[in-house]
């Protein structure tokens, strides 16, 4: 029987599900490792019903490459993702948690799409620097039947996301539901018209920020992700494609703190500095963890890929 020790914990409501074992299979770069994993049906299992529930986020560390503290893999029921925010808020609480965080609460992390610098702080809230995000195309248009025409942008911050920043429906905690039929169906729309990020890539994230009514928060938001459930959390990959969108249009200043809040009331705040490979953000927020367990998945259990969607 397969078993796999994990820690559990949600940063500003959004879960986290850290693999602690390795696995003899995972070799080479942290990319190639994540097409591996790609093919194995059961991992989905490790986040998904009966063991998980859809807004589950796996990061499964892997051995550092250089002067890392750890590689990590992420992953949700629909497959492996190149970067998740959150996660790394709650992959650096959870090596806190287990005395693997550097003291002096800085330390790196690599992800299959780039090095990521975090800081534990005093307060146990956690920042993270991400890779340079990027919007790859503006004022892109889809017609939804029911909703009417959205414009949008494409842009990158470790996975692909369309950004709305207006809704028919209110992001409010009774349209979670309007909000998930609402952004599936304009994914569904882009990829019919073939709308990608760059190469190609798919577009798995809808994400619809909102001016906020409380003036000391700039956005409300709402993000659908690749399983089909909706971020508790601002999401940091999100959040790092925003802030790319908004840099490129001079409305947000480098240094400048923007502050985000989720449909179900997870914080983050941010800001974005300029390089040459584009614009990289620090994302802010707070993680907790929830539970240190061990997964089985017996031979003869006809779930160990998760209920079938
Ligand atoms: O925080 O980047 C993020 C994220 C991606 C998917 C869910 N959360």
């Amino acid at each position: 029987m397969r078993s796999l020790r994990v820690l559990d914990t949600h940063t500003e409501g959004e879960p986290t599900r850290i693999v602690l074992d390795d696995h003899p299979d995972l070799t080479g770069t942290l990319a190639e490792q994540r097409l591996v994993m790609k093919q194995w049906d059961w991992v989905r299992g490790v986040v998904a019903e009966p063991r998980g529930y859809d807004a589950f986020v796996g990061a499964w560390l892997r051995p550092a490459e250089g002067d890392e503290v750890a590689g990590v893999i992420y992953f949700d029921a629909a497959g492996p993702l190149g970067m998740c925010g959150h996660g790394t808020i709650g992959v650096v609480t959870a090596l806190a948690h287990l005395g693997r965080w550097p003291e002096s609460g800085e330390g790196h992390l690599m992800t299959p799409v780039g090095r990521i610098t975090a800081w534990r702080h005093p307060d146990g809230s956690v920042e993270i620097e991400n890779i340079p995000s990027r919007r790859s195309l503006k004022d892109v248009k889809v017609t939804v039947p029911g909703y009417g025409e959205f414009t949008g942008d494409v842009a990158y911050g470790g996975n692909w996301f369309y950004i709305l920043h207006e809704s028919p429906v209110e992001l409010i905690p009774a349209n979670r539901r309007e909000l998930l039929r609402m952004t599936s169906l304009i994914r569904d729309e882009l990829h019919r018209q073939g709308i990608t990020g760059d190469d190609g890539s798919e577009i798995d994230h809808v994400e619809i920020c909102v001016p906020h009514a409380d003036p000391t928060i700039d956005v409300r938001k709402f993000v659908l992700c690749p399983s089909g459930a909706d971020d508790r959390s601002p999401c940091g990959t999100g959040t790092s494609a925003h802030l790319a969108c908004l840099a490129e249009d001079g409305q947000i200043a480098e240094g400048q703190v923007f502050v985000q809040e989720s449909v179900t009331g997870g914080l983050f705040s941010a800001t974005v500095r300029r390089t040459p490979e584009g614009w990289v953000p620090r994302i802010r927020g707070r993680a907790w963890v929830t539970a240190e367990s061990t997964l089985h998945f017996a031979p003869d259990d006809p779930y160990v890929a998760g209920l079938p969607e």
